[in-house]
């Protein structure tokens, strides 16, 4: 029996990579932070299966001892500050959490398996480590679609931290010879995400507003276009990174785009409503620093992983806005 150890577990993808890996027979360990996250009950009862071991990524200390108690034959590194508007107002948290967080992750890695450079350039250590790196990094983009090679140009704080989230764990891998995987995600999305992300933002006001329980729905730029797919899909390409040979870096995205406007008259018309009577634009959901436009080019993944997504941008939103449904309604009850 594998063991995974997942730092994020209390997020969107943390959760369907835990329910994914212990359907596959692994024993699943999560790092959780704070004395009393109030994600944990929540955590216990959806999935008693998974063990909690507590940690931070702002602390080294603690990263080491969790990586020691749980012995882990695969490392995945999901934590981070996540959300992009929080980058600008928490710039230097953001580099701490998000970018100098996966020092840490590999440090532990690295320590607890005694790996020196001496030791390293051929498969040195036994973990396998997954670092979750983003389409953000991509920001303005210097070509479309954007596939391994696209260079980088990172729009906000987040984007940053991101780059070098992503570079040093190519580095510990070509210093250290560690099997070091980054999966360049592009936006993936479900009834689990956050409610602060635009799609989930307008799923669940577009509920709202279908059982009268809210009149409008303020967002920002509405013309951002995201490659978008469904994040049960995008956990299975984290672990297939993790069962190659060799440790490498994927792009993991649909190939295709649409616009926050589309996602919003897709989401309206399933409930049978007009989107233009309910949306209002508001400049405080606008970004000092936009990405206009993603698009990924995942041949690579495909190729190499034989991973393709499963879940159509049409089937996506209608889940999303069916769940929200569902939940507010019993809400209300
Ligand atoms: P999410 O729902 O925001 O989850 C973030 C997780 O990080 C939470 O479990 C949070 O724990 C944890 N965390 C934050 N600060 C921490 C710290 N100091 N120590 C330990 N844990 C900490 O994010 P997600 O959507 O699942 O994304 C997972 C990862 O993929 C993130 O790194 C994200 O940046 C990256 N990514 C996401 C997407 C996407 O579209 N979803 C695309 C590309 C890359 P608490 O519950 O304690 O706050
Ligand atoms: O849903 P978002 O906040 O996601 P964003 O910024 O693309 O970041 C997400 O995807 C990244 C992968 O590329 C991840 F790395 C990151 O962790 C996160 O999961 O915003 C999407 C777009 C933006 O262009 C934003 O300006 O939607 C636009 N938008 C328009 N109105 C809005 C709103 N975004 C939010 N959050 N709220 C609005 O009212």
């Amino acid at each position: 029996m594998k063991t995974a150890l997942i730092t994020g577990i209390t997020g969107q993808d943390g959760m369907y990579l835990a329910e994914h890996l212990l359907a596959d027979g692994y024993r699943v360990c999560g790092l959780i932070r704070g004395q009393n996250n109030p994600k944990r009950e929540r955590l216990e009862r959806l999935l008693p299966a998974v063990e909690l071991v507590d940690g931070d990524l702002l602390d080294q200390g603690s990263l080491i001892g969790a990586v020691q108690r749980v012995q882990p034959d695969e490392v995945y590194n999901l934590a981070a500050i996540s959300f992009v508007p929080v980058s600008w107002n928490q710039a230097e948290l953001t580099g701490e959490i998000t970018g100098l967080g996966v020092l840490r992750m590999l440090e532990a890695v690295r320590i607890v398996e005694g790996v020196t450079a001496s030791s390293g350039g051929g498969g040195a250590g036994r973990i396998r480590f997954y670092q979750a790196s983003s389409s953000e990094m991509f920001g303005k983009v210097r070509e479309t679609p954007q596939n391994e090679g696209t260079a980088f140009y990172p729009r906000s704080p987040y984007g940053v931290a991101k780059v070098y989230g992503h570079y040093i764990t190519v580095n510990y891998r070509e210093s250290y010879g560690m099997h070091a995987s980054s999966g360049i995600l592009f936006n993936h999305e479900s009834p689990r995400r956050g409610l602060e992300f635009v799609t989930r933002k307008i799923t669940n006001g577009v509920a709202r507003i279908k059982l009268g329980k809210q009149r409008e729905l303020l967002l920002g730029n509405l013309d951002a276009r995201r490659d978008w797919g469904f994040a049960g899909d995008y956990v299975r390409a984290m672990h297939l990174m993790l069962q190659q040979p060799e440790a490498d870096d994927y792009v993991v995205g649909t190939g295709e785009t649409h616009s926050v406007r589309e996602f919003v008259e897709i989401a309206f018309r399933h409930v049978g409503l007009d989107w233009q009577e309910y949306v209002r634009s508001d400049p405080r959901f606008m970004r000092p620093a936009e990405v206009d436009h993603l698009t990924a080019d995942a041949t690579k993944a495909r190729r190499v992983l034989g991973w393709a997504p499963k879940t159509s941008f049409q089937q996506l939103v209608t889940m999303m806005v069916d769940a929200d449904l569902t939940q507010e309604a019993a809400a209300a009850a």
